[in-house]
């Protein structure tokens, strides 16, 4: 499924695209943490995983776990471009009964790994996926993305201990490190720096990229699979609402929804 760079760019900017639509058609939603994440999940999706959209439960594939569930329109518009559900669906974002619920919920989406969306669980999934994955003797990798204002959770650092104690080393936690929660800077509400000193003392292998950079995102995979003994933890500097200028390193837009005249001005800009 290895695509060229060229191939990664055009996916992420129609999964940018879309990514504002359906929240836009939806009237709700998160378009902040969706396009601070486009490049992380369009280099696993597209570039890095052993995956089979066409055999979603494969049992030796890799995971993703999208721990910040709030962002699902950036993982629904990647898992339909990679052909796991209709493209033609998205704008079904939010309604009763859609696959495309406000949160992934694995109960209308069979092809997800988890329900998210209560912060600060994902790390605990993707530690029980990388330990059963041991046990069985599989290849199978599992990534787990966590919010910056997501890791001032308790739960987050108990599994870090753990994950670190076990030598999960199947396991790679990215943090998106976008500067911003809920309703302001990740900065004025609780501190959070240093992150990646953080992982380090808890005994993660731990690199920073620019979590925009798709050979800086590939290179870090790669680093994290040669890494034996210890799990790896990404520390990928973003921009919330990366690549629509109004709604970048804007806390409105964590979860407020692009108006119909934000919308044509975002896709205008999307090109
Ligand atoms: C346990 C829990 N508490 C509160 C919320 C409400 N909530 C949704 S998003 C969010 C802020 C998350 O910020 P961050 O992790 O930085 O996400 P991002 O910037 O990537 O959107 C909060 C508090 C939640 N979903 N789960
Ligand atoms: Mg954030």
């Amino acid at each position: 499924m290895a695509k060229s760079l060229e191939e990664l760019r055009a996916i992420a900017l129609r999964v940018r695209r879309e990514i504002v639509e359906m929240i836009g058609a939806a009237g709700s939603g998160h378009p902040g943490g969706s396009l601070s994440a486009v490049e992380i999940l369009v280099e696993l999706y597209f570039d890095y995983m052993h995956i089979d959209p066409a055999n979603p439960k494969w049992p030796d594939r890799d995971r993703f776990i999208l721990s910040k569930g709030h962002a699902a329109p950036v993982l629904y518009a990647v898992m339909a471009e990679a052909g796991y559900t209709p493209i033609d669906k998205l704008n079904t974002l939010r309604k009763l009964g859609s696959m495309y619920q406000g949160h992934p919920d694995i109960r209308f989406m069979p092809s997800l790994e988890a329900s998210t969306g209560s912060l600060g669980e994902g790390l605990s999934l993707a530690l029980g996926m990388g330990l059963g994955a041991r046990l069985d003797g599989r290849p199978s990798r599992t990534y787990v993305m966590l919010g910056d204002g997501e890791i001032q959770e308790g739960q987050i650092w108990e599994a870090a201990m753990a994950g670190a104690f076990h030598k999960v080393d199947n396991v790679v936690a990215i943090v998106d490190y976008n500067g911003i929660q809920l309703d302001g800077f990740v900065k004025d509400i609780m501190e959070i720096a240093p992150v990646a000193d953080k992982w380090r003392a808890f005994g993660w292998h731990t690199l920073e990229i620019n979590g925009h950079d798709l050979p800086a995102i590939q290179n870090a995979l790669r680093e994290a699979e040669a890494t034996k003994g210890k799990p790896t933890c990404i520390v990928a500097h973003t921009i919330k609402g990366k690549g629509v200028s109004f709604m970048e390193n804007n806390p409105k837009f964590h979860g407020t929804a692009p108006t119909p005249a934000e919308v044509k001005l975002a896709l205008q800009e999307l090109q």
